[in-house]
Formats: structure tokens, sequence, C-alpha cells
């Protein structure tokens, strides 16, 4: 077979990419010099490709800053507000991306069940689509200049338009894919005109739930753009998970090569099977996993691209999804502990697979690397496994709801209308400075505690002076809510050069879970206590919930998530208990992640929520009820997971509220949620200081839906990115607003 890769990641080895745009944002290099930085990037993405013997090679996959923005633009789907600024194509571009003094960015959204975030189309009755396809052409031609024939990648016109939103009442984005089809005929010919001879369109929104509309469409979609005369031959491909009935339906069409995941999609080798004739057709068949950082068994993936081969006529090996979503390379990893090591493929030793295991499938299996050595004793954990097993029902239970409130509320002695933040205080560059000398071995770990001590003594300060009533220690000793934890735990590892990104110039490092996972000694403690020392303010335990450290972790795939995500939550339990018997009074647990790892196909969704639910419940049950446990989730959408919401039985559940008027509180209501509940009244990603009269207004409209006993008022998400000088006077306004309101 042959072989290819459906991306590869563009940040560059050492994130010279996320270094040269915000150079360019602060003014620091000019555009000639960042395409210059960006130029050498894509060429070295491609030699590596092409060294590598990869048989074909994407172009068109590196952005400046997300592909999808790349897409509208090449579709001409640059709305007006941004068009009108009279700016250059680049300038206009970064606008859209990040926004400028008068105009807000184009919202950014999870993509698929991702930790990429992607920047969500604005499209209108009249957004007018005109082809551009000057950037997959420089590439196409950048790449032939390198001697490399390039098959330049497009998001596909029918996902493009699904992903995108309408800027009018009950407008639907997706009854311009007609009109869109045009544009698209447009492109495939300007790129023929050029000598492209194989196109890349991703349909990966076929692989969630689809009506038989929209999947007509999609047939309609690709016969149309099969009828152009001069066009190269087209490659659709799907990615993480099955693609049902769209399957057929682009067999149906005349497109020259369909891609399968089959990591995520193990159902689309059945439904291949089932699909009817091929003719002709190349199936570029999913086999290296683009989305975690494993080796692959090379014996099963050769069986899985050897049943396809028995099934099409013509078999390529990729992996299942762009590169992207896996840090770049394995090779500069050298503090890994070998046995994790040799385990592990990152995107270079991912092309390495693929082109071996094309390579097997053409000439037999001859020269499969040899299986590996069992798993290391010591990444199984007997204590924990003996105490998985004995887990009973009641472990995942507290007492009643009102005891419990009433309970607490002796306990704590809490006014109406509670006051509180979510957790995280600005994180100073003086702050960064401080843990990055310390990790560096230049700052002691006396003076590092000192540093962060005075920090933590300076929020508690200044919360008691704006006069909120439940108190946070800020968070300075955090990198990462997720990586944080990932240090202290054991059977997780953290790698040095592990980023991947998750929306525009930013990157994550996520940790890896290799084995069973415990927790060594306290991680929260003597951060959390040291702040209630200072105060008699309840002071509020911070943890990151197992959901959400499993989703910005790379997990293990020898055993189900749900296992997993008990090994976590036992870790927390003993965490929540031992923040309890210290005298910690209020705990919050969050899970900002538990909708977008949410299955793209409804079918699988429950026993998600079940696990999901189950695990959080774990964590936080086994506090005595007079304990408050508090949970804050982000990224509103919550329409999909508001049952299991309320099933997490958090005494009080922080939410981002204030971007959609309160909305998400008649939601919550409709399913009977009964407790405390803070809904967002500041709305912390814009930099904009909400007055005392709009933090009232938004608080009436919450006391409209719920009553006052049980409403809370915080802001919608933690302060890390914010500046203590907006920090202050919003906390002030958010502190008055909620004193008016307790007057009246
Ligand atoms: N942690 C992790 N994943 C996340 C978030 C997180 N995914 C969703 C959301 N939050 C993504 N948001 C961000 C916000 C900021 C950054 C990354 C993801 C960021 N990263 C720094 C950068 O790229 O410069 C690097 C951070 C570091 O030095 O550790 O600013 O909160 N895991
Ligand atoms: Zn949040």
């Amino acid at each position: 077979g042959q072989s290819t890769v459906l991306g590869y990641p563009r940040i560059g080895d050492n994130r010279e990419l996320k270094r040269a745009v915000e150079a360019y944002w602060a003014g620091r290099i000019d555009a000639e010099e960042l395409a210059a930085t960006a130029a050498a990037l894509r060429a070295q993405v491609w030699r590596t490709l092409r060294d590598a013997r990869l048989d074909a090679i994407p172009s068109n996959t590196f952005s400046y800053y997300d592909h999808m923005l790349d897409t509208a633009v090449a579709v001409g789907a640059v709305p007006h507000r941004f068009a009108r600024l009279g700016l250059s194509d680049l300038d206009t571009y970064f606008a859209m991306a990040r926004g400028v003094d008068t105009e807000p960015a184009l919202e950014l959204t999870k993509w698929f069940d991702t930790n990429y975030h992607y920047l969500v189309p604005e499209i209108g009755s009249g957004t007018v689509f005109v082809p551009n396809p000057a950037k997959a052409l420089a590439e196409y031609r950048e790449a032939r200049e390198l001697g490399v024939e390039s098959r330049p990648v497009l998001v596909g016109p029918a996902t493009f338009l699904l992903l995108a939103k309408t800027t009018e009442p009950g407008g639907d984005p997706f009854d311009r894919l007609t009109d869109l089809v045009d544009v698209y005929a447009e492109l495939l010919r300007s790129l023929a005109a050029a000598g492209v001879r194989w196109v890349q369109l991703d349909e990966p929104a076929y692989v969630a739930d689809r009506s038989t509309a929209e999947v007509d469409a999609l047939r309609e979609a690709y016969t149309r753009l099969c009828a152009v005369r001069q066009r190269p031959a087209i490659f659709v491909a799907s990615y993480f998970g099955e693609l049902g009935d769209a399957l057929p339906a682009l067999l149906d069409t005349p497109v020259e090569a369909v891609g399968l995941d089959l990591v995520a999609g193990t159902g689309n080798l059945r439904r291949l099977a089932g699909a009817g004739p091929l003719r002709g057709k190349t199936i570029v068949a999913g086999l290296v996993d683009g989305r975690n950082v494993w080796r692959t068994d090379p014996r099963a993936a050769v069986a899985a691209g050897a049943a396809v081969a028995g099934l099409a006529d013509h078999v390529a090996v990729s992996t299942s999804c762009s590169l992207l979503h896996v840090p770049v390379d394995l090779s500069v990893e050298t503090a890994l502990d070998p046995a994790l090591r040799q385990r592990l493929a990152f995107a270079r030793q991912k092309v390495d697979e693929v082109v071996l295991l094309g390579r097997a499938l053409r000439d037999g299996a001859t020269s499969l690397p040899e299986p590996l050595p069992p798993t290391p004793t010591e990444w199984r954990d007997d204590t924990v496994r003996g105490r998985l097993a004995a887990l009973r029902p009641t472990d995942r239970q507290r007492g009643a709801y009102p005891e419990r409130a009433a309970a607490q509320q002796t306990r704590l002695s809490l006014p109406p209308l509670p006051t509180t933040t979510i957790g995280s205080f600005p994180q100073t560059d003086e702050l960064r400075r401080a843990r990055a000398e310390h990790r560096a071995g230049r700052l002691d770990a006396a003076a590092y505690t000192q540093l962060m001590r005075a920090e933590v003594e300076h929020v508690i300060r200044l919360q008691e002076r704006l006069g909120l009533d439940v108190l946070v220690h800020g968070e300075p000793e955090r990198n990462d809510m997720v990586q944080y934890f990932g240090e202290q735990l054991s059977g997780f590892a953290a790698t040095e050069h592990g980023w991947v990104q998750s929306y525009g110039s930013r990157c994550v490092r996520p940790p890896i879970i290799h084995g069973d996972v415990a927790r060594r000694s306290p991680m929260t403690v003597t951060w959390s206590t040291y702040a209630q020392s200072l105060t008699d303010r309840p002071v509020k335990g911070m943890l990151t919930g197992p959901v959400t450290i499993l989703a910005w972790s790379f997990v293990r795939s020898d055993q189900p998530l749900a296992d997993t995500a008990d090994q976590v939550a036992l870790a927390l339990r003993d965490e929540c208990r031992d923040l309890e018997a210290a005298g910690i009074r209020v705990i919050q647990v969050d899970e900002p992640a538990l909708r977008e790892t949410l299955p793209l196909r409804r079918a699988d969704q429950k026993a998600y929520l079940d696990w999901a639910v189950g695990a959080f419940r774990l964590a936080t049950c086994g506090v005595a009820d007079d304990t408050q446990i508090h949970t804050h989730l982000c990224y509103s959408e919550f329409g999909e997971v508001i049952t299991a919401i309320d099933a997490l039985d958090a005494d009080v559940t922080s939410i981002e509220a204030s971007r959609s008027r309160m909305e998400v509180l008649d939601d919550l209501a409709a399913v009977g949620y009964g407790r405390g509940v803070g809904p967002g009244v500041w709305d912390i990603h814009s930099p904009r200081v909400p007055s005392r009269a709009e933090v009232v207004d938004a608080l009436r409209r919450a006391v409209a839906v719920v009553p006052a006993e049980r409403l809370w008022v915080n802001p919608d998400c933690g302060l890390k990115t914010r500046g203590y000088p907006e920090v202050e006077a919003s906390l002030e306004h958010l502190v008055a607003a909620a004193a008016e309101l307790r007057g009246s």
C-alpha cells in the first residue's frame, strides 16, 4: 500500500510558530520576517515527510492560527465587520482570530472532542463566497520547489458549514451548501490548472449523528464536485469515529479515495464490508492513532490493513487523523523513563510507523518490529486495584441535600447571595518567572515557598478587603490545572517538549498516564491550610476533577477510561478527606472538560456520562455532610450534559452564564436542579470591567429563576489571564451588587 498522513504539527520543533506570531503581534518583527519563519517551518515538515519516504505528502496543513479560519478565507467568508477595517490580508486574518478594539474575534470553540479549538466562521444569507486559492496554491508550489508533489488539504464544504454559525436568527449556514460547492468547484479548477493531482477534503462532521438530509447533501455535494471537468483526484477524509450512513453515500459518488479512522471508528471496517462494490476506489486506512502517543501494534495494524485490502482495490495506510494532536518528536525526550519511551510514538515516529505498515502491506509482513516487553510491574499498583474492586455504590453517595445544606450553613454562616471567585488569581510575570527559576534549580525550595506564600497572603488580604465571603488561595503555585496534578500523581509522566497546539499560538503539554494512578502524598493541603491560617473566612480547597484530568492528558489505551477515571477519583477522594481533616470547609472540584469529551454519537453518550459522573462522585462523596462541595464548568453549551451536571450532586455549581444572559439557569431549572448555583456574572474572557449596575441586572435575572437562598455570586471563570487592576475593580462591583440585592 501507499503511505500518507492526514496532517502534521505546524508549531515547529520548539514552538517557533508561537514565538514568531507573538513577536509579529507585539510589533517586534514585520510580516516579511513572519512569512520567512513560516516558510522555513513548512519546508522542514515537507523535508521530514519526504526523507521518511512517505508516498503521499499533504500541503496547506500549515496555519498561522487555525485551519478552519484558513478555509473561511479560501472561500471568501470574511465577515464584513472585518473586511471593512481595511487592513492587509494578514492583519484581517489576525483580526478575525483575535479581535480588534472595535470588533470581537470570531468565536472559538472545541474541534470535535479534542483539546484543539477552531474559529467558528460566521455565515449569513448575505455572505458572498468567492474562491481564494492563493494560500493552497502557494504552499503547493513551495513544496514542489523542494521536489515534493503534495496534496493540498482543505476542510470540506459540508463540514465547513456544519461547524459554522449563522449571524441571523433562524438562519442555517448549511442552507448555503449549493453556493459553497460552486466555489469549491472553482478552487478545484484553479488547483488542477497549477498541476495539483490530488486534494484532500476533510469531512469529520459526518462521524457524528447526521440527518438523512445532511447525508443526502453530502452525496450531492461530492457528486457535483466530481463533475468538475478539470479537477484533481478527490480524497475525502473522515476521522474521530465511524462514518455511518455517510460511508455508502460517499462510495456512491465518483470520489477517488475515502479515508476511514480505524482507531476511533472500529466499526468502519464492518460498515465497509457491507457497503458493496468499491469500484476502483482507494480506501485510506487510518491505522496509526493520530490522537494518542502510544506506539502502534504493528501486527494488529497489518491485520486491519489486510482486511481493508480484501475489500478495496487500493489501500493506502495513514494516520487516523491529523498528527496536529500529538507532540512533534519523541527523540528529544531524553529524560523519559526508557520503559515508557519505548512504548511511545510522537508525530515524527508515527510517520515512520505509517511508512513501515505501508511496506508491510505491500511486501508481506516480513520486517515488523519486535513486540514490546511486558509492562513494568512498577506501573501496577495492587493497592489501588484492590480499592477499586472493593468499591460499593454508597461510596458514590452523600447524605440528602437538605440535611447537608443545613449542616453546611451551621458551619459556614454565609450571608444570602454569598460571593466567591472560581479559584485562580492573576498569574503575574513575576510568579511565572519564580516557577521557572525553581524548576531550573536556580531558586531553592525555601525561597520559592516564601515567594508563593507572600502571594497567597496578598490574595487573601485583597479578598478580605474587597469583602468576598468564600476565599481562594489564588493558585500561584500551579502552571496548568492538569499538569500540576500530573506532576504529583504516580502513573503519570511529564514530557519536556511535548507541546500540542490548543488554539492559535497557545499550546499545552499534556501529561501521559501510563500506569495505575495513586497519590504519593497530599497535593494541595499545605497551600490551602496556609491560606486558611491567614483568615477566619472559609478558604476553598481547589482540585481538578477526574474527567478533566483525563481529557487533558494522554490516556492509557489498555484499560477502559472509566477505570482510569476511578483511579484518579480515588486519589482526589483522599485529597478531599485530607483537606477536610486539615480544617478546609469548602472544596471545589472543577470539571470544565465534562462537556468536551462527550462522545460524538448519541448512542455512546450515556455510557460516558455514567462513568464521568460516577468518577466525580467517587472523588467528592467521601466527605462529611457539613463539608461543602463546589464544582465549576465552563465553555457553555451545557444542553446535552445538563442532567449529568445535576447528577454530580455538588452542593454548589458555578457555571459560565454571562455571555448567554443567564439562560443556563432555565436549563438547570428544567431538569429540577435544586442546589446552590453560581451563574457567572462577569465575563472574564474580556478585559472589560462590568459596572455594578450590570452585575445587579444579571443577578436580578438570576433571582427570577433561582431562589436567592441558593444563588451564589461569582465570575464566569478563573482570573489567571486577567490583570490586577481589572480584577480589583470588577470584584468590587460584584461584591457591591450582591450587597445591593441583599438589602432589597
Ligand atoms: N489546561 C489544559 N487544557 C486546556 C486548558 C487548560 N484546554 C482548554 C483550555 N484550557 C485551553 N486554554 C488554554 C489557555 C492558555 C494556554 C493554553 C490553553 C496557554 N499556554 C501557554 C502558552 O502556549 O504559552 C503555555 C502554558 C505553560 O507554560 O504551561 O497559555 O487550562 N491542559
Ligand atoms: Zn472556567
